[in-house]
């Protein structure tokens, strides 16, 4: 519950951010939401994140009084409480790849969107969100939507072997409805957040989900069969019976914050047993001698794809850190 300290006319108080950037937030405060600015000295310092403040951050906020408040701002935050959970990206590559960006705090899962056609499959953009929520010990649910589309695309096995690994799948329609109680079950009591390429359907799902949000829906556009990039901003909302959910833009790709390449084989599960047998105990089951999980593809105990995903993201990862590190 927030608390409320009253303070001559200002009050100090708690609240969710549930839309930030551009220098101000969006904070719900008891079922109020306050614009506010971030206080100067919470700007100062060593930057070490893109963003101070991230969609889902619990702030401490100091109310304005009517006489002081402006167009900019009803409030100012004066301290980010700190964080149980997050999932972070490495920020753009202009700034050269050194600075995480906070994508969201505090969240119960992360909601890998995916659509089985118009955007067609993205390679590994799924694997990557899966890998990102591993390493930030938040738990994952792979949602394929669209399934009015490619029905024989929702029925590939792959489907199953990410269940059979521990991975929650839904398969969901926004269209037709299929899939939406289990999804609404899913979101219920948790703080969850919708990524996945744009067009993949996630604002569609959420309007699905909840109809009063009407949130803005973008055509996947004929020639290229890709997302128009229609939301713009990440923002969390409230659900009727319990729990938050976060919209978010479409993402283009998707580098891991803080994710050496050597660590990657500790977030794909279901190399560990084969990766027993390899002969090096560091090996990256690319170009190694006697490795247990290239034995293990060969003979058909594990997914070529699997592999194939594991040693695309691995090759991304490098080549970063090279860039980011030059040699
Ligand atoms: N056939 C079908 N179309 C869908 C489904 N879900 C969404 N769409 C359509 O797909 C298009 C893109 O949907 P959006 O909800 O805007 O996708 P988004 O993931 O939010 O995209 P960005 O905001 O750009 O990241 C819209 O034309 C939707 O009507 C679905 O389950 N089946
Ligand atoms: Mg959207
Ligand atoms: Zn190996």
């Amino acid at each position: 519950m927030p608390v409320a300290l009253v303070r001559g006319e200002e009050c100090i108080r708690e609240g969710v951010v549930i839309r930030a950037g551009g220098g101000t937030c969006r904070v719900a405060v008891a079922g109020e939401v306050y614009l506010c600015r971030l206080r100067g000295r919470l700007k100062q310092g060593r930057q070490i994140a893109q963003n101070v403040v991230a969609v889902g951050d619990h702030v401490r906020l100091r109310t304005l009084p009517p006489s002081a408040a402006d167009a900019d701002a009803e409030g100012i935050i004066e301290a980010v409480l700190p964080r149980r959970s997050r999932l972070s990206r490495r920020a753009a590559r202009r700034t050269g790849g050194h600075i995480e960006q906070v994508l969201i705090a505090n969240l119960d899962q992360v909601l890998a969107v995916q659509s089985v056609a118009e955007p067609a499959l993205q390679g590994c953009l799924v694997d990557r969100l899966l890998v990102a929520a591993a390493r930030y010990e938040v738990p994952s649910v792979l949602c394929l939507n669209k399934v009015d589309l490619e029905p024989s695309v929702a029925a590939d096995p792959r489907w199953d072997y990410y269940r059979a690994i521990g991975i929650d799948v839904v398969k969901t329609s926004a269209t037709t409805g299929a899939g939406l109680a289990r999804l609404r079950e899913l979101l219920h009591d948790r703080i969850s957040v919708l990524l996945g390429a744009s067009g993949v359907g996630k604002s569609s799902l959420l309007n699905a989900v909840q109809p009063g949000l009407r949130l803005r829906t973008g055509e996947v556009t004929g020639k290229t069969g890709l997302g128009r990039h229609t939301t713009s901003h990440t923002e969390l909302f409230p659900l009727p019976d319990g729990g938050f959910i976060a919209d978010s833009p479409g993402l283009r790709g998707f580098d891991p914050w803080d994710l050496a390449p050597s660590r990657l084989r500790d977030y794909w599960p279901d190399f560990q047993d084969a990766a027993a047998d390899c002969r090096f105990r560091t090996c990256l089951h690319r170009d190694e001698p006697d490795c247990g999980v290239k034995r293990a593809v060969a003979a058909g105990r594990l997914p070529a794809w699997r592999l194939q995903a594991y040693l695309d993201i691995l090759r991304d990862l490098e080549d970063r850190q090279r860039e980011v590190q030059p040699y």
